[in-house]
């Protein structure tokens, strides 16, 4: 898709050149047998960089979730998460089906939750009602458009969770966008958590990879859970390689991407029939509804695409635009340009 304007997604990143030759460059062993030195490197950075006590590697961001969940759940538990959550509607329902788990999901404004909306769905006490047994969080917050949950509610989200004996995970695919809006670095946002995931193949730019962080014990456990989901990966340190370059040069540039957001949502927002809530692009997300022009989502989408522009439908009414590091700000305005060119279109309808 390498002649596309490619707004899908931040996973559409291709590896750089310097990703290449270190993938080529490679030192690797068997990681089963925990002799892979430069995933060993990747790990042990990751765990420094998040101020842990441990790291591991693992092939995708829903499986660095779905261990955690197995990990701190039992079945037939809850796990409270916003109602637009990943591990909620885009990890196939394994939090039910591995971890036998449900979700009990809260709805939250531009999906920032708070202690007080999660407090109000806290099973307890009471011994013939499922119990809550996980509170998950992601930031930022993929389908509420990018948006980024403060510090604050963080820190109180985990602290009063704690008081009751909760654990919290974090779905961090993209908790480097958050910490670069945020200006704070990813330790001090995420000390809270008892465990956090994070993606190399997204904003960072790896081609593969995430990472799951916490302590010692945890990660050796979350050995086993993902050896168990044949997530063992042998001489995977050519995918280690270039998950270094993006975890050490990635999250500086992660700015430009927001920049690039900004100016799209921007542009969109002058289209007559497009609705955007400005508020909600934050970071590299941004998620608009062009009902008002009198077409879906699905039918914008392919004629973007027929221009050159590649985006994704979130449903019937709204499309999602992400920048990444393959997208440039003049190509950002091109894609404006079309898609005010694809709106200004009337659309005959039946009556016509
Ligand atoms: N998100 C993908 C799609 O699955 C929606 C995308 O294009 O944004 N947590 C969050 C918050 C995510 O956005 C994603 C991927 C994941 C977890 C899962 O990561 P992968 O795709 O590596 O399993």
């Amino acid at each position: 898709m390498s002649n596309y304007i490619d707004l899908r997604s931040d996973t559409v990143t291709l590896p750089s050149e310097e990703m290449r030759r270190a993938m080529a460059a490679a030192e690797v062993g068997d990681d089963v047998y925990g002799e892979d030195p430069t995933i060993n490197r990747l790990e042990a950075r990751a765990a420094e960089i998040f101020g842990r006590e441990a790291a591991i590697f693992v092939p995708s961001g829903t499986m660095g979730n779905q261990i955690a969940i197995k990990l701190h759940t039992r079945p037939g538990q809850e796990i409270i998460c916003e109602e637009r959550g990943h591990i909620f509607n885009y990890e196939m329902n394994m939090l039910a089906w591995f971890s036998g788990c449900m979700v009990r999901p809260v709805a939250a404004p531009l999906g920032l939750l708070s202690w007080e909306l999660i407090a109000a769905k806290i099973a307890g006490g009471t011994y013939y009602l499922a119990q809550t047994g996980l509170i998950a969080l992601e930031n930022t917050h993929n389908m509420a458009g990018g948006t980024v949950l403060p510090a604050s509610a963080m820190e109180e989200i985990c602290r009063e969770a704690h008081a009751r004996r909760l654990p919290v995970h974090l779905d961090g695919a993209r908790i480097f966008n958050a910490a670069a809006f945020l200006g704070r670095p990813v330790a001090e946002l995420t000390r809270g958590f008892d465990s956090v995931m994070f993606c190399l193949s997204k904003g960072l730019g790896a081609p593969v990879g995430s990472l799951l962080v916490g302590s010692k014990d945890f990660i050796a456990s979350a050995r086993s859970v993902r050896k168990a989901l044949g997530g063992g990966m042998r001489q995977a340190g050519v995918l280690a390689a270039a998950g270094l370059i993006a975890l050490e040069h990635g999250p500086a540039r992660l700015h430009e991407d927001h920049a690039n957001a900004r100016l799209l949502a921007e542009g969109v927002a002058e289209i007559p029939g497009v609705a955007i809530d400005l508020a909600t692009v934050q970071t590299n997300i941004l998620i608009f509804d062009v009902s008002g022009t009198g077409r879906s989502s699905t039918e914008t989408v392919e004629a973007l695409k027929r221009e050159g522009v590649l985006a994704g439908t979130v449903n019937p009414r709204q499309i999602r635009f992400v920048t990444h590091l393959n997208v440039s700000a003049a190509q950002c305005r091109q894609a404006v340009e079309k898609l005010r060119a694809i709106c200004g279109h009337v659309v005959p309808t039946s009556a016509n």
